[in-house]
């Protein structure tokens, strides 16, 4: 089950290999014999003490769910940190809405990158599509499928990390489900949240979705080749990036044109750097 919206994830598959299967299938047990039937709350959707709600469960039952999903989440998380630490490996987790450009934009990075060794793990519900993309470009791609899955989690990452040749002071892109809302929460042991959002989309994203844009550490305006055709205000889309995450860093990026490439591909090459150079002794 997922703890930020509550569906059930199913079966995961990672391709063309093992299978793994998802957790929550003892959780769907609970879902179906939860307690608290005839407990109303008289509050609106997702505004109780667990920030979600399951009907048949008491939201005291679903934060000891979420607690234990994301407790066990951590500990998959906090194994792949201490892999890729150990290879130096820079682990970039590439979030955003369906459509963003996220698999485009990691064409093109993997392109100007030139024979940097990489791995790339896509992220759908279904489709071996965006696997298929990156292959054609001659670098090597594990997709994951979480069914009815609405986000990657630590699990899902760590077996896929294991299908990949990742070599020292690689970097691992994580293309994460096209989901605004619960890749937020769970960390995949990355070094960063990247956050995409297309000019498209509107100005008020970042306000509407703060856990997204708070979670993440740069966020790419991508898609600014349209933005003389949309109406479209890009210092309004800083604006309120900043207003609920005054820290992140922000590029504007076209990875139709090119434009903008070259700050993203030294962000990564900066990052990448500071992972691999041990720190100096205070
Ligand atoms: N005009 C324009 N289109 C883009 C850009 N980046 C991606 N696209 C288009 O947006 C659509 C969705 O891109 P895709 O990479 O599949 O998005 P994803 O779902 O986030 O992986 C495709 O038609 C891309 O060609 C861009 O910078 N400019
Ligand atoms: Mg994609």
């Amino acid at each position: 089950m997922c703890t930020v919206c509550g569906c059930g994830d199913g079966e995961t598959k990672v391709h063309g290999h093992a299978h793994v299967h998802g957790h929550g299938h003892a959780h769907s047990h609970d879902l179906a014999h939860g307690h608290d039937h005839h407990h109303h709350h008289h509050h609106h959707y997702g505004q109780g003490p667990a920030g979600t709600e399951v009907p048949g469960m008491s939201q005291e039952r679903l934060i000891e769910i979420e607690t234990g999903i994301l407790a066990k989440n951590d500990r998959y998380a906090a194994d792949n940190r201490a892999v890729l630490a150990a290879r130096g490996i820079l682990a970039v987790n590439l979030v955003s809405s369906p459509g963003s450009g996220k698999t485009t934009l990691l064409c093109k990075t993997i392109e100007a990158l030139g024979d940097m060794p990489l791995g790339v793990i896509e992220g759908d519900q279904q489709t071996q599509n965006d696997a298929d993309r990156i292959r054609a470009t001659g670098v090597q791609a594990v997709q994951v499928n979480t069914g009815k899955g609405c986000h990657l989690d630590g699990h899902m990452v760590g077996h896929a990390m294991e299908h990949l040749d990742l070599a020292q002071g690689s970097i691992l892109f994580i293309e994460n489900v096209g989901n605004l809302v619960c890749p937020a929460a769970f960390d995949l042991g990355e070094d960063g949240k990247v956050a995409i959002l297309s000019v498209t989309e509107g100005e008020d994203k970042p306000l509407k979705y703060p856990d997204m844009f708070t979670a993440a550490r740069l966020a790419i305006l991508n898609k600014i080749d349209l933005a003389p055709h949309c109406d479209v205000d890009l210092n309004l889309y800083e604006t309120n990036l900043r207003r609920v995450n005054p820290g992140i860093e922000i590029l504007r990026v076209s990875a139709r044109t090119g434009q903008g490439m070259d700050g993203w591909i030294d962000w990564l090459r900066r990052h990448l750097s500071d992972k691999s150079t041990p720190r100096a002794a205070e």
